[in-house]
């Protein structure tokens, strides 16, 4: 029990490190996990409760029933709602920010999020997750407004994950690597598990939708060609998709490889947004010796210009964020 490193004794050594810490940050932290522990909950007992589905209807008890995404946005905000140092939220569920009822004014910290990412995935029982960024504002003293969220993916102090899988894992940086914290169901806590995590090399899959493949540029097709070709570092390189972004970056993560969702005929600026998938998931990626570009741009250089805003997303092994750059960044 001795040895046991909880995600509160993490952060509480971690807050003794820094001189001048006042704890707000760590206290963050933690209600974030305490959030994302009742999503678990939720997540794992959706087939019980019906929450899965549809929204509009009662259940037995006559409570509204909720969608498991909408149930996860309400949560995390009514847990954010009361810390004094979060001044706004902006939440892919929420077409503008909350202020939050405590910090509004003096809030340092601004909190994007995906409450749960994977909307395909939630009604068929396959892995979701929820994602997350921090960042400090410079706006102190007044109500926050979009425009304090609209900054560059190198600016976040912090971003992380947490996906409800086979075991439900809590994933996250400070900008100083990237550590994993696995929940042990029966004393509620998140243990160290995964510390210091790194992207293996080379990488052993690739994950895309390849239903979209009658869109894709050339230069996507030539990437994709490369990676099947069965060579040289592709001798033993898997197709795994599993259409949550968040399950395939973790696993990316864990094995060395690489996702790519890129801009098509179809719709040129992808399918996923900025704030709360691109840019806390690129931030990890590279804080564990990877990278996430856009083709052309590194993801943490974009600039958002709506709290929804589109990318293309490469994402992973170097290597192969690279190779995508090379034969499809300018097609
Ligand atoms: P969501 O935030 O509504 O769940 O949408 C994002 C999801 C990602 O998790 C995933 O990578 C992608 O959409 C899958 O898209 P598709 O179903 O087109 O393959
Ligand atoms: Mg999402």
């Amino acid at each position: 029990m001795a040895g046991l490193m909880t995600l509160s004794r993490y952060n509480l050594q971690r807050k003794r490190e820094y001189e001048g810490a006042t704890g707000d940050f760590t206290l963050l932290i933690s209600h974030l996990a305490l959030a994302c522990k009742v999503v678990s909950r939720e997540v794992a007992r959706a087939g019980l409760l019906d929450v899965l589905g549809h929204t509009g209807t009662s259940n037995v008890q006559g409570e509204q029933v909720t969608k498991l995404d909408v149930l996860s946005n309400e949560l995390l905000i009514e847990v954010l709602n009361d810390l004094p140092m979060v001044a706004a939220v902006a939440s892919e569920e929420d077409e503008q920010i909350r202020l939050t009822r405590a910090g509004r004014l003096n809030g340092r910290y601004l909190v994007c999020f995906d409450p749960l990412d994977g909307s395909s995935n939630i009604d068929v029982n396959v892995t979701i997750g929820t994602i997350f960024s921090i960042r400090k504002r410079d706006t102190v003293g007044r109500e926050a407004t979009a425009e304090d969220f609209l900054k560059a993916g190198s600016e976040q102090i912090a971003a992380g994950y947490c996906i409800y899988g086979s075991s439900t894992i809590f994933v996250y940086s400070t900008g100083d690597g990237v550590d994993g914290f696995t929940l042990d169901p029966n004393v509620g806590e998140f243990v160290l598990s995964h510390p210091d995590m790194r992207i293996p090399d080379p990488a052993v899959c690739w994950s895309a939708n390849v239903g979209n493949a009658r869109n894709w540029s050339a230069g996507t097709h030539a990437f994709m060609a490369r990676l099947t070709s069965g060579e040289g570092r592709y001798k033993k390189c898997s197709l795994r998709y599993v259409g949550t972004l968040v399950a395939d970056v973790h696993r990316n993560l864990l094995q060395g490889g690489v996702f790519f969702y890129p801009g098509d005929q179809k719709s040129p600026k992808g399918k996923l947004r900025v704030l709360y998938e691109a840019h806390p998931l690129a931030y990890l990626v590279e804080q564990a010796g990877g990278k996430a570009s856009d083709g052309v741009r590194r993801i943490l250089d974009i600039v958002p210009d709506g709290l929804h805003m589109r990318t293309p997303l490469i994402i992973g092994s170097g290597a192969e964020v690279d190779l995508y750059g090379e034969l499809a960044g300018a097609t």
